[in-house]
Order: C-alpha cells, then structure tokens, then sequence
C-alpha cells in the first residue's frame, strides 16, 4: 500500500517540475484569411499571438503570394465603422493577442488569382527580436467558419 502511494507521488511530482520548466513559446496559433473574391477588395487575415517568455512587438506579417499587406486595427467613431494602419503591435511576456474581426487584423492585396479557398497560404510573422514565424492560414471563403466556430 505505501509503496503504491509513493510511486504515485513521485510521478505526480515529476509531472509538476514539467509544467514549471516549459517555458512559454512565442508562436502564432489558428490563423485564417477571410477571402475576398472581389479582386479590387482586399482580403483580411487574423490569427492567435501566444507571447513567449519577454514581451516582443509583432512588426510585420507577410506572404509571397499577396503583393501587399498590412497590419491594421478596426475602430468604432459612433456609427462609424474605421481602421487605421499599425506598424508594431506589443505582444507582452506570457500573453495572448487575438487579431479578430472588428479589431487587429491583416489586409492582404492582390492573392495570386490561383488561389482560391480551400487553398492553404503560408504566413510570415516578424517579430522585433529578430524572431521569424511561420504559420499556415487557410483560405475561406465568405460563409465558411473560423477557427474556433467564428
Ligand atoms: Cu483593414
């Protein structure tokens, strides 16, 4: 009997000093573009930033297959729908930043006529650490669901 409780003891605290020692990893989670099939429109991305363990800005994001992006965020003037461009977004320590519709999101011009939804697009995430991130975002079209039921 005391041997079996010991053993459980001990996994339960090997399990512990795991969860202490995994340091949190910037990365980009759950990332989609809502297509525009309208050329001159452009399309719009969003994502998940999960923060790693120092607080870093997200400075660009980017893909071979659009001529243009942008980072922007979406704002309400009373009735008034707006966005304005950024050019850094504070990821903090430890942390997560939603780019999502009626807020941060990503414009995207000119998506190489070839690719239509459900084609996947790989996204380039810089960051102002000198980090890289790859993520892949596939392409929906207007009705499709998010990620994550959005
Ligand atoms: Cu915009």
């Amino acid at each position: 009997m005391t041997r079996i409780a010991l053993i459980g003891l001990t996994a339960l605290s090997a399990l512990a000093l795991a969860g202490c020692a995994k340091k949190p990893q910037l990365n980009v989670t759950d990332a989609y573009i809502r297509y525009s099939p309208v050329p001159d429109n452009p399309s719009a991305a969003y994502f998940t930033v999960h923060g790693g363990d120092q607080e870093v800005s997200l400075i660009d994001v980017s893909t071979e297959v659009a001529i243009r992006t942008e980072m922007h965020e979406s704002m309400k003037a009373g009735d008034m729908a707006s966005m304005k461009r950024v050019t850094s977004v504070p990821i903090p320590a430890r942390s997560i930043v939603k780019f999502e519709p009626g807020g941060l999101h990503v414009m995207l011009w000119n998506i190489n006529p070839g690719l239509k939804p459900p084609k996947v697009v790989t996204l380039t995430f810089a960051f102002s650490n000198g980090e890289r991130i790859k993520a892949d975002a596939p392409l929906l079209a207007m009705g499709d669901a998010a990620p994550g039921g959005k």
